[in-house]
C-alpha cells in the first residue's frame, strides 16, 4: 500500500489536486480548480464529489456509507465490473464484482486549463480469479471540469477470450425522487428486475412511484436527470454503452440496506451507462474496450 505522501509527491499538484486521508482513512485525490471541485478514492476509483463551480453537489453518498477495504462505498460512482448485480453462476460471488471493493493503483494527475485529469488502473489478481478465470486490466479515466468525463477501458490481458459486464453506478443528488423524471428512454425496451426481469417498454419519461430496478436494452441516448426541486437536469452522455440502469430503492429498498438512511431513498436516483446481460462485452485476447460517460448540469 503506498502512502498518501509518496502519491503526494509522484502527482500532486499543488492547491489544486491533493492526494489526502479521507473516510476512514482511504486515500481520496481532492481536485479544486475554478470549474470545479471533485473527489475520487483510490478504493474502487470513486468518485464521491462533484461540484461544477455555480451549482451544489451532483452526486449523492449515504452518510452511513462504509469507507472500509474490501467494502462498497453507497453513493457516488461505483464502479461494476466484471458481473453486474449477483454473479450469475456463483451465489456467493460478490455483488456487482471485484472492483469497488479495492484500491486502485493512482497511475497519473494531469492539468489542462481549469480542466484535471486523474487516472487509475487495477489489475486481475489471486483476489479476482477466486471468482473469475480472466486477466484483465482496467484503466479509468476522470476529467473533471464543468463536465464530468469518464472512460473505462478494460484490457483482456490474458491467453482467451472474455466475456464480462460493467456500469458506472451513478448516484444522482436530487431534490425528491418522487418529484423527479428520467428523459431519453421513452419507447426502449427494459427488464424490470422488480418484476422477475420481465421485459416491458418505457412508456414516456421515468418516474418514481415505488422500488424501481430497470434495464433498458440497446440504448445509446443521452438522458437527464429532471430536478424540479433543486431546479436543475443533470445530462448524462454515453459512448460504446448499450444498457442504461435506473435504480431507486424507495422506502422498503433502503430499510433492508444496513448503509443507507431510511430516509436516503427520496435524495438519490441511480441512472448508469452500462454494458449488461445480452449486451455483455466479448474481447479476445489483447482487446480493448472503452465506455464513456459525459455528466453535464444545467438549469
Ligand atoms: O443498479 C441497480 C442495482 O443493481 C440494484 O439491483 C441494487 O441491488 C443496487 O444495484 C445496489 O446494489 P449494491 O450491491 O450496491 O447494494
Amino acid at each position: 500500500m503506498t502512502a498518501i505522501s509518496e502519491w503526494n509527491e509522484r502527482f500532486g499538484i499543488q492547491g489544486v489536486a491533493e492526494i489526502v486521508s479521507g473516510q476512514g482513512g482511504l486515500a481520496v485525490v481532492r481536485v479544486s480548480t475554478e470549474a470545479a471541485t471533485a473527489e475520487v478514492y483510490l478504493h474502487g476509483a470513486q468518485v464521491t464529489s462533484w461540484k461544477p463551480t455555480g451549482a451544489g453537489e451532483v452526486l449523492f453518498v449515504s452518510a452511513q456509507s462504509l469507507f472500509v477495504d474490501g467494502k462498497a462505498i453507497r453513493g457516488g460512482i461505483p464502479i461494476c465490473f466484471p458481473w453486474f448485480r449477483g454473479k450469475a453462476d456463483d451465489a456467493k460471488a460478490p455483488a456487482h464484482g471485484v472492483v469497488r471493493t479495492k484500491e486502485w493503483e493512482l497511475t497519473g494527475i494531469a492539468q489542462e486549463g481549469d480542466e484535471v485529469t486523474v487516472t487509475l488502473a487495477t489489475e486481475s489478481d489471486e483476489a479476482s480469479r477466486k471468482w473469475w478465470p480472466h486477466e484483465f486490466r482496467a484503466e479509468y479515466r476522470v476529467r473533471v471540469g464543468k463536465e464530468l468525463g469518464l472512460a473505462l477501458t478494460v484490457t483482456n490481458t490474458g491467453g482467451t477470450a472474455m466475456r464480462f459486464e460493467e456500469a458506472l453506478h451513478t448516484y444522482h443528488r436530487v431534490g425528491d425522487a418522487e418529484q423527479l423524471r428520467v428523459t431519453g428512454l421513452d419507447g426502449t425496451a427494459y427488464l424490470d428486475n422488480m418484476d422477475g426481469n420481465r421485459e416491458k417498454r418505457q412508456a414516456g419519461d421515468v418516474i418514481f412511484t415505488a422500488p424501481t430496478d430497470n434495464a433498458y436494452l440497446n440504448t445509446t441516448g443521452a438522458l437527464e436527470v429532471v430536478d424540479p426541486v433543486l431546479r436543475r437536469r443533470i445530462r448524462t452522455e454515453k459512448g460504446n454503452s448499450l444498457t442504461t440502469v435506473v435504480w431507486n430503492p424507495w422506502r422498503e429498498g433502503a430499510k433492508a440496506l444496513a448503509d443507507l438512511g431510511d430516509d436516503e431513498w427520496r435524495e438519490m436516483a441511480c441512472v448508469e451507462a452500462s454494458n449488461i446481460i445480452s449486451y455483455a462485452v466479448e474481447l479476445d485476447a489483447g482487446e480493448k474496450h472503452t465506455m464513456t460517460a459525459a455528466l453535464s448540469v444545467s438549469q
